[in-house]
């Protein structure tokens, strides 16, 4: 989304707003189909297209001009690029940086690196040391055990942890008989994914002592209130705003209020992680 799409995701309710993955260079992404409704969720191969952190300083500064929070998603082909787009993106004023190793449709040769909780400690390590911002690490549902991951990230310097990316997953077309999406497979979002994303969450608030923005399959308040009693002190909504608008944040928000009060909750902070007992 471009500043002016951002400002008005703001200014219908959202308390911030989270960019697309930035990269070091401008690129267009996968071929289409690069993306398709499947049975409760969306199923996208985006493959990243971004028109690189450099050019998209003026956006974040646009915004920033609007006093709109921005959180910054960025990622690299290396530990180098993560390191070199962070340092851009830290210089355009956004207020959080958001480090995706996690996105689902990358080549090969990029490998998923939050697979290994090795890799994520460095590269979280490496970019602390060059900026000095707030950063947030979004994690993978598609791993063995993400609270091995989230470990790594909190090891790493980590200021929090955003849960989950999408799930890695396939659509068939049964006319062409071939998969509907060009690069074959992509990642699932939407109400699909929320189970998933809900036990990620669960499972990093037992592993780690960081806050954690929870997202997927978000869609209105009683979803990001489950996410909130799983541990997540804020959510991320995505595809739920092509479903049903702008209006989405807004509902969400006065959702959350509203059940507050009805149960004699004051603060956000009251009902995070209230689920996992005393
Ligand atoms: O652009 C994408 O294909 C993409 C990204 Br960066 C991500 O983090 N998660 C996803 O499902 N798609």
């Amino acid at each position: 989304m471009s500043a002016p799409l951002l400002k008005r995701v703001y200014e219908a309710g959202a308390g911030a707003v989270v960019t697309k993955s930035l990269g070091p260079e401008p690129r267009e992404g996968h071929p289409n189909p690069t993306l398709v409704t499947v049975e409760a969720g969306t199923l996208n191969a985006m493959g990243l297209p971004n028109p690189g952190a450099e050019y998209f300083k003026g956006e974040i500064r646009e915004l920033k001009e609007s006093r709109v929070p921005v959180v910054a998603s960025f990622f690299g082909a290396s530990m180098d690029d993560f390191v070199l787009v962070a340092g851009v993106l830290a210089e355009s004023g956004a207020d959080a940086l958001e480090l995706n190793c996690s996105c689902p449709n990358v080549e090969e040769e990029m490998g998923m690196l939050a697979a290994d909780p090795a890799n994520v400690e460095k590269v979280t390590a490496a970019v602390k040391s060059v900026v000095d911002l707030p950063l947030f690490v979004k994690l993978s549902p598609n791993v063995t055990d993400i609270a091995e991951i989230a470990r790594a990230a909190e090891r790493g310097g980590a200021d929090g942890i955003t849960a989950c990316n999408t799930l890695k997953g396939l659509a068939v077309d049964v006319d062409f008989r071939r998969p509907v999406l060009a690069n074959v497979t992509g990642g699932l979002s939407g109400p699909a994914l929320k189970p998933v994303a809900l036990r990620c969450v669960w499972e990093v608030a037992e592993a780690v002592d960081l806050p954690i923005i929870g997202c997927g399959g978000v869609s209105n308040w009683r979803d990001a209130v489950e996410f909130l009693l799983c541990g997540a002190s804020a959510v991320e909504i995505g595809v739920a705003v092509m479903r049903e608008g702008f209006k989405v944040y807004q509902d969400v928000s006065e959702g959350i209020r509203g059940y507050m009060a009805e149960n004699g909750f004051r603060e956000v902070r009251e009902i995070v992680g209230l689920a996992h007992g005393a």
